[in-house]
């Protein structure tokens, strides 16, 4: 009897794991915003996730639309569902490329891109 309970517990135990299997972390919202025009270069792109996530294991990437990488520093945590980008330079107007892969906390890996443009 006892050990019909200890298995019962592991497969609880595995419900809960394969629940959480679901908890990826996705772009929620970024400032500036995905899609948006701005007036003019943002100073650091934000990047807001559904879920807490690794930065350790997350990056961040910005290109213009033809594809040249634009220069950023590292993509710094703060809080733990986001991730801040400093741009080395302003960006001229035209349209960029963000490109986002992240690590959630439950180890799944996610990745997308988004665009914004900046108004001549
Ligand atoms: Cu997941």
């Amino acid at each position: 009897m006892k050990r019909i309970f200890s298995l019962i517990a592991v497969g609880v135990a595995l419900m809960l794991l394969d629940g959480q299997a679901f908890a990826h972390a996705f772009l929620d919202h970024a400032v500036p915003g995905v899609g948006t025009t701005v007036a003019g270069s943002p100073v650091e792109l934000e990047l807001t996730f559904t879920e807490d996530i690794v930065p350790a294991f997350s990056g961040v990437h910005v290109a213009t639309e033809g594809g040249a990488a634009i220069a950023a520093g590292k993509a710094v945590p703060g809080p733990a569902n986001t991730l801040h980008v400093r741009l080395a330079h302003a960006l001229k107007p035209g349209t960029y490329v963000v490109t986002w892969h992240v690590v959630s906390v439950d180890t799944h890996h996610t990745q997308g891109s988004y665009k914004f443009t900046i108004a001549p």
